[in-house]
């Protein structure tokens, strides 16, 4: 069996070198060429612990090679972006292009499966009809399914084959056989269905999470009004067997729970809980931002900010809720930043000139201390040296991370999110 893996991203490359460790012949295509080169070479240019020393060994065993002209192959998997447009609408392009791509190189037999998220119906509606351009009958000659990644940034190696799957078929023979394809390495249960369930399957995951989320947020808002502290409130809640509130914070990013639930509401005609949800968790780097002008009227004060990517340990900045803070910060204040992040290099961002080599470096002279993602770097940080070198001793926790009481003790002023 020979597999093609179209677009060497996040899921792609993770998906094609599990499919060649598994002894399969597999290429790999993408537009970037950059990227191709790379793989032929044996390296990423993506972090993600685990995956360069799994693509040196299967390009080294020659299982899997990058291509820049797609081949003919048994089955095709698609797993391009799907970046989002300004109104809040899927961009489909680069799925098209995928799908125009691989028709050109369709058999009779050949499987065809779509892995990026997509709103429901794109299987059926956008991918099929440009594959049924290749003359064949797709779900008899070509069969054609939906399969949502579900792998967790920072842990792809192991939930790809650990997770559970499902794949929704354009009809049930498709279905059928492209669980045979992914079996060769998925450890956890294969459920199938039809594609558009699968499809809103995968929206409503995420989603599930951004509306939860969003709940925990209003609940830390309204806990800020009433001097409640919100974390204890979810803490306690969730003592109840069947109660699993998700924490508040500054906001919700990265390219999953901040832009999946769009797909749903662009086809919705009854807006509800889940655009409202969106707009609650896009608020919360606004309310950070309110807050911080309220703990600091005098703005000539330094503020220093603490973590930047979208969440800890992890070197992606796509939607985080701490770049969008900065940007409110640079755009509509005149406050002094030092920004610190040990995963987010100075030429990931457009305010390098505010990067901080250090933590020290970051507070020294600052007025407040932002702590925007609890790396675990910042565990164990020596506040008695930060608290010589600020020149307002001010910490403000958007995470409920440091220990209150130790910086009490070092002689800090304490913000929490969701209580003060
Ligand atoms: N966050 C909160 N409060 C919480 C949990 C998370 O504010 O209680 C924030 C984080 O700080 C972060 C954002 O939400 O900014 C998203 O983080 P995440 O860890 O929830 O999710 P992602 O986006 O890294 O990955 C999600 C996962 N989906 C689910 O857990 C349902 C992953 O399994 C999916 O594969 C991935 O989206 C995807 O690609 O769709």
């Amino acid at each position: 069996m020979k597999i093609a893996v179209i677009g060497l991203g996040y899921i792609g490359l993770p998906t094609a070198a599990m499919f060649a460790k598994s002894g399969i012949d597999v290429i790999g295509y993408d537009v970037n060429q950059e990227v191709v080169k790379a793989l032929n070479k044996g390296k990423i240019l993506i972090t993600e612990p685990g995956l360069d020393e799994l693509v040196k060994e299967v390009v080294e065993s020659n299982r899997l090679r990058g291509v820049t002209e797609l081949e003919e192959s048994d089955a095709f998997i698609i797993c391009v972006p799907t970046p989002i447009n300004e109104d809040k609408t899927a961009d489909l392009e680069y799925v098209k292009n995928a799908a125009k791509t691989v028709s050109k190189h369709l058999r009779k037999g050949n499987a065809v499966v779509l892995e990026s998220t997509s709103p429901p119906g794109t299987v059926e509606n956008v991918v099929a009809p440009i594959l049924a351009e290749s003359g064949l009958s797709i779900g008899e000659d070509v069969y054609v399914a939906y399969s949502p990644e579900r792998v967790l940034p920072g842990k792809i190696i192991q939930e790809i084959v650990e997770n559970d799957r499902v794949i929704g078929g354009i009809n049930e023979k498709s279905a059928e056989v492209v669980k045979d394809i992914y079996k060769v390495f998925v450890k956890g249960n294969i459920y199938t269905s039809d594609s558009k369930t699968a499809e809103l399957c995968k929206l409503m995951e995420n989603t599930y999470r951004d509306v939860n989320i969003a709940l925990a947020n209003e609940l830390a808002i309204f806990c800020e009004e009433m001097g409640i502290n919100a974390w204890k409130v979810i803490e306690l809640a969730n003592k109840h067997p069947r109660v699993n509130i998700h924490l508040p914070g500054p906001g919700v990013g990265g390219h999953c729970l901040a832009v999946d639930p769009w797909f749903i509401v662009e086809k919705q005609t009854q807006k509800g809980i889940i655009k409202k949800s969106r707009e609650i968790n896009d608020y919360m780097p606004h309310h950070v931002f309110n807050k911080l002008k309220s703990l600091l009227p005098d703005e000539n004060a330094k503020i220093a900010i603490l973590g930047i990517t979208y969440k800890p340990n992890i070197d992606d900045l796509r939607e985080s809720p701490i770049i969008e803070l900065i940007n409110l910060l640079i755009g509509k204040t005149n406050y002094r930043l030092s920004i610190h992040d040990p995963y987010a290099h100075k030429d990931m961002v457009s305010f390098s000139h505010l990067m901080a080599d250090s933590i020290e470096e970051a507070v020294k002279d600052a007025d407040i201390l932002v702590l925007g993602v609890n790396h675990d770097d910042y565990r164990g940080m020596d506040f008695e040296m930060i608290s010589s070198l600020m020149r307002t001793k001010h910490v403000y926790d958007t995470r409920n991370f440091f220990s209150e009481e130790k910086l009490r003790d070092c002689g800090f002023k304490f913000t929490l999110l969701g209580r003060d």
